[in-house]
């Protein structure tokens, strides 16, 4: 295609510092002219800047398929050819998931990539729109990058654009851009390949084979294709297993959130008599995930310290054992206990997948987790949704064990950590700052006072040095650290589009055989950090909007 690079002059927009998870905004904000333009064009200043001449360098473009998606790959293809990229490779339909990209990233030895997708939040043009860039080793940009980035949209003056350029995305293949390859690419292929590497797909078809059932919800977002493939086709799951299977723009008008409010139809299919054996879904960018049995919930932190319990017997890919376990700092500490008793390392790092990518890339640790649903191993730099579910599987298969019965028995063996989130959203974003803020005052006065009937041992604001490269960041959280092991967090959100949200994360351990009410274990921790917090007195409301 013979088209010319224009320079379009632009001016900035001083609200584009990426957060816990990229950029994410209403989409309309999106769309208003050079916003998006302007963004893309400060990632490719960075990448300029660090990586030299990129005419010989492979970035990845894909995304969940929301509304916009279509129309941002179509402006990606043109800035990336006209700033001189050797060759895009784009997800067919400008779809590819998270872990996907990833997976891309780190196969074809790409430079990087850009993720479409404002994850969990809902889509369409009254909803949400996002943009993050995904570095060499296929995860999140670490701070420094999303930072310099940051400052590039704060001085912008214009952008590169090749004019009058329209891509077949539909269609695989390859064409050519200015000077630059596009590709066109299966969304599948890669990221399936890898799965059959890691997983015993011989187990998991004879336990489906053997009358096993489940359901997996892609609430109508990017893991119904991938589900599809790998569940039904490869691995012989009924007709049927995959529900939401279509992605759509507006993911069917709901939030593609994984959680049992969100995934409300899932649980219900799960509880009624005669139902699946197991259940699973997965968010709008299919890196988080739902674990449920009949009638039965396991929430992420457990999760987590449940397939590492079991991953070395049930999961080829970890047969020689795991080099470590790492949470992020409000996921509860039930990994912890397994660490140890396996005898490997565990790392506590913010919240944020970024701050695993140097752990897994000097093999510090092999398995991560957070509390939001996400679940990984270092087989990407992403949580994976359809991984976790097919490690959920692979213990099911090789335990012959019910999803409850797993739980139990780690309950019996670690004991657990009785867990809830807290989420208090569209807060008065003012209001909520100082709110934090006259907490953070009282931080050094908390230690050794009562709370909740227990002792309050230290109190902090998280602050959290890589091990790898030295970087430190700070503010990430402040935790009350009770004398019996109890926990209390609060945080901020960083991926939220209008006012603040506010999070809470209540935790307390008991060897116990894990069957107490988790409501009445939480409650009077849950009562004492909200007068701590004068939640009501700064920001008029008592009663969180969702709580997992
Ligand atoms: C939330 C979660 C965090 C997760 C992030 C991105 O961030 O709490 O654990 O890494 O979303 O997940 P925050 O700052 O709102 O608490 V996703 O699936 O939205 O990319
Ligand atoms: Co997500």
């Amino acid at each position: 295609m013979e088209a010319q690079v224009k320079k379009v002059a632009t001016t900035p927009f001083k609200d584009q510092r990426p957060g816990t998870s990229g950029l994410r905004k209403k989409t309309r904000v999106f769309m208003q002219p050079h916003y998006l333009a302007n963004f893309v064009q400060s990632a490719f200043n960075v990448i300029r800047e660090t990586s030299g001449d990129v005419s010989n360098k492979t970035l990845v473009v894909g995304g969940d398929g929301r509304y916009y998606n279509r129309e941002a790959t179509q402006l990606i293809i043109c800035m990336a050819a006209a700033n001189g990229f050797g060759r895009l490779l784009v997800g067919r339909g400008g779809l590819l998931s998270t872990p996907a990209v990833s997976a891309v990233i780190r196969r074809r030895e790409a430079l990087g990539g850009l993720v479409l997708s404002a994850s969990h939040n809902p889509g369409g043009i009254d909803e949400d729109f996002g943009i993050k860039y995904n570095v060499r080793n296929g995860g999140p940009a670490p701070e420094s990058v999303t930072e310099a980035i940051y400052q590039q949209t704060l001085v912008i003056k214009e952008y590169l654009m090749l004019e009058g350029v329209k891509v077949d995305i539909d269609r695989e293949g390859s064409t050519k851009v200015g000077e630059t390859e596009v590709v066109i690419i299966d969304s599948l292929t890669d990221y399936c390949e890898l799965m059959e590497e890691l997983f015993d797909f011989n187990l998991l078809q004879k336990h489906f084979a053997s009358g096993f059932r489940m359901t997996f919800d892609a609430m109508h977002a990017i893991t119904g294709p991938y589900a599809v493939h790998l569940l039904e086709e490869r691995l012989g799951a009924a007709k049927g297993t995959v529900i939401k299977a279509v992605p759509l723009l507006d993911f069917g008008g709901h939030h593609p959130d994984p959680n049992l409010v969100h995934a409300a139809d899932l649980v219900t299919l799960l509880a009624a008599p005669g139902g699946p054996d197991f259940g699973a879904a997965c968010d709008g960018d299919g890196d988080r995930n739902l674990i449920i049995g009949r009638n039965f919930f396991v929430s992420p932190g457990d999760s987590l310290a449940m397939i590492a319990e079991h991953a070395q017997a049930a999961i080829p890919a970890f047969r020689n054992g795991l080099a470590g376990v790492a949470r992020s700092m409000p996921t509860s500490t039930a990994a912890d206990r397994v660490a140890q008793a396996l005898g490997i390392r565990s790392y506590e790092t913010p919240t944020g997948w970024k701050f695993f990518g140097n752990l897994l890339d000097a093999d510090l640790c092999t398995l991560c987790g957070e509390e939001s649903f996400g679940t990984g191993s270092n087989h990407v730099r992403e949580k994976d949704g359809v991984w976790a579910v097919l490690a959920w599987l692979s213990i099911l298969a090789h335990t012959g064990k019910s999803v409850e019965e797993v739980a139990h028995q780690h309950w019996q063996r670690f004991g657990r950590s009785y867990y809830q989130r807290h989420d208090f959203e569209a807060l008065d974003a003012d209001a909520a700052a100082k709110m934090i803020a006259a907490l953070r005052e009282k931080i050094p006065t908390l230690g050794k006072t009562q709370f909740a009937g227990n002792e309050i041992d230290s109190a902090d604001d998280f602050s959290y040095t890589d091990p790898v490269d030295g970087s430190t960041s700070t503010k990430q959280g402040i935790r009350l650290l009770l004398a019996d092991g109890s926990r209390v967090v609060f945080r901020l959100s960083g991926t939220g589009t209008s006012g603040a949200t506010l999070r809470l994360y209540v935790e307390r351990f008991r060897n116990d055989g894990g069957l107490g009410n988790v409501d009445e274990i939480l409650s009077p921790l849950l009562k004492a950090a909200k007068e701590l917090l004068r939640l009501k007195e700064f920001c008029g409301v008592d009663k969180a909007s969702v709580i997992t």
